[in-house]
């Protein structure tokens, strides 16, 4: 089976490890929480969930038995593709990153070099960048190479050229913009993004931080790209207009992706696209 060119991957990032609970109640930060998500934003057209996990204090957290809980509470109420955040909290050491693995997710987040983060730096040291790479590799993971700045997509071709293609022989990519530190949530920039790609890359989406969403959506759908969006990324949906919940986010994406003729991929299809099918 092949994905048509129509279908529109939405993955949701429905958690992230930046905002606090007691800044936004909506936030879903238990695994009940998340189950009620993952099936509303399924029905709303997304395929894949990109996971941060919360502790029962709702902090960001790496361990073991509660990110097998949340993979679990996905799997158990929606088909959606699981994909495990290995970028975690800036705080989070490079060994726990790797672990993450160790739960057993369809796909795995991993960020092709270190960005300044606002104030704070988020590490992706060459050396890790390749072992979480391998790593995947080797337990049948679908890494989603995600991209914060030029140079990373020049990274992502050495790797590959090292390495070679993940299992599924799929290379899906990710550009995060709009974080201050790495490259502007602007349409030059995803322009620029996209005709750097190295030719192993099969298939890309973008993700604009904050109020770059809607102009670096736009843009990805204008280049035939994919979408990422949710209250990782965005907590407003215009100046002063709070998000209510993730699927209100991934409505508006899949709105967008009609008024472009896309229509949301299934995540049978998302499975396919990953190299998972
Ligand atoms: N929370 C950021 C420091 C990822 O999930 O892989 C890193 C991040 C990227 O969100
Ligand atoms: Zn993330």
């Amino acid at each position: 089976m092949s994905v048509p060119p129509e279908a529109l991957l939405v993955t949701v990032a429905p958690t992230g490890a930046e905002t606090s609970k007691a800044d936004c109640p909506q936030l879903p930060t238990t695994p009940e929480e998340l189950a009620t998500t993952a099936r509303a934003c399924e029905a709303a057209g997304a395929a894949m969930i990109h996971l941060h996990v919360r502790d029962g204090e709702h902090a960001p957290t790496l361990d073991q038995v509660l990110l097998r809980e949340w993979v679990a509470a996905v799997r158990e109420s929606s088909s959606l593709v699981v994909q495990l955040s290995t970028g975690g909290s800036v705080h989070d050491p490079l060994e726990e990153r790797l672990r993450v693995l160790d739960a057993e997710p369809d796909s795995c987040s991993l960020t092709m070099g270190t960005t300044n983060f606002g104030d704070d730096v988020f590490l992706n040291p060459w050396p890790f960048v390749c072992e979480l790479y391998q790593l995947a590799q080797e337990r049948g993971v679908a890494p989603e190479f995600e991209l914060f700045d030029l140079g990373q997509v020049a990274a992502l071709g050495r790797l590959l050229d090292r390495y070679g293609l993940p299992v599924g022989e799929k290379v899906h990519v990710d550009f995060v913009m709009g974080v201050p530190g790495g490259m502007p949530g602007t349409a030059d920039a995803l322009v620029a993004g996209v005709a750097a790609l190295p030719p192993q890359v099969t298939s890309w989406g973008a993700t604009g931080i904050g109020r770059s969403t809607l102009a670096v959506g736009l843009a990805s759908l204008s280049k035939g790209g994919h979408l990422r969006v949710g209250m990782e990324d965005v907590l407003t949906l215009a100046r002063g207009v709070p998000v209510e919940s993730n699927a209100q986010l991934v409505e508006r994406a899949v709105a967008m992706g009609e008024l472009a003729q896309r229509r949301p991929m299934t995540p049978s299809e998302a499975r396919v696209l990953l190299g998972l099918g």
